[in-house]
């Protein structure tokens, strides 16, 4: 499909640019456009592989970051973990929509936590996904809103947080489809879903950090001013790249 090959092509851009034969620590993040960059740098060959390193956004198997260790260990990659390797040399992985000054909004997977991680480790992060991300400003596209891991305890009262003070009335609680109940992050917390105005996400700074503020919230699916470049791939075979 368009999107698909949207994808491969600004995973496999970004990891010719980016890829260096001298990195040996590699973040790989989460979501369907990140197993195309772990497609290209297999395409580097075992030789060029065979003293490097890869970090998945998962330590034991799990939901949403077994698919990032999935991939590495059937690309028969060496699999590290962030643990043994604190510092990355460069984290690539997907967002759910990415405004003109590389802010982006990931949690869709309900892994910003450990990605955020990942991508604050490296010394490189880089945004890989198809044109539907890129926008203008946040919220153009994403409808769902602002992903919020929260430790259950506190979910209530921070969902009345945003409600009542942040401006977000319509923050809503991420219900699992496949089990009942909420959807339950890696870590074994929930996830809230905060739609804010269009005009909140020009500057998505301090909303971020209002929300990171609230007791209760582990992290935010807001990552501001953290990629170095994003790649996207447009329907007419085309890249874009921000920077
Ligand atoms: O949840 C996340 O942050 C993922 O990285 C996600 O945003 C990327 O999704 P996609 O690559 O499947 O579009």
């Amino acid at each position: 499909s368009a999107i698909e090959s949207s994808k491969r092509l600004a995973a496999y851009t970004a990891v010719d640019h980016y890829v260096k034969p001298e990195h040996r620590v590699i973040g790989i993040g989460s979501g369907s456009t990140v197993p195309y960059v772990v497609e290209r740098i297999v395409q580097q060959g075992v030789e060029a592989n065979k003293d490097r390193v890869f970090i998945p956004t998962v330590l034991a198997l799990s939901v949403s970051g077994f698919q990032s260790k999935e991939l590495i260990v059937e690309s028969r990659l060496n699999l590290g973990d962030v643990d043994q390797y604190p510092v990355i040399d460069v984290t690539l992985d997907g967002a759910d929509e990415v405004d003109r000054s590389l802010n982006c909004i990931k949690g869709g997977g309900a892994c910003h936590l450990r990605e955020k991680v990942l991508a604050e480790a490296a010394k490189t992060f880089i945004l890989v996904a198809d044109y539907r991300k890129n926008v203008e400003y946040l919220g153009t596209n994403w409808q769902p809103g602002v992903p919020i891991e929260v430790v259950p305890f506190a979910y209530a009262k921070v969902l009345s947080n945003l409600h009542n003070s942040l401006g977000s009335p319509n923050a809503s609680l991420r219900m699992a489809v496949k089990k009942a109940g909420p959807v339950v992050s890696d870590n074994g917390n929930f996830i809230i879903d905060a739609p804010f105005d269009q005009e909140k996400m020009k500057d998505p700074y301090p909303i971020m950090a209002q929300i990171k503020m609230l007791t209760g919230v582990v992290e935010v699916g807001l990552f501001c001013h953290m990629a170095e470049a994003a790649y996207f791939g447009n329907q007419d075979g085309t890249v874009t790249i921000k920077r």
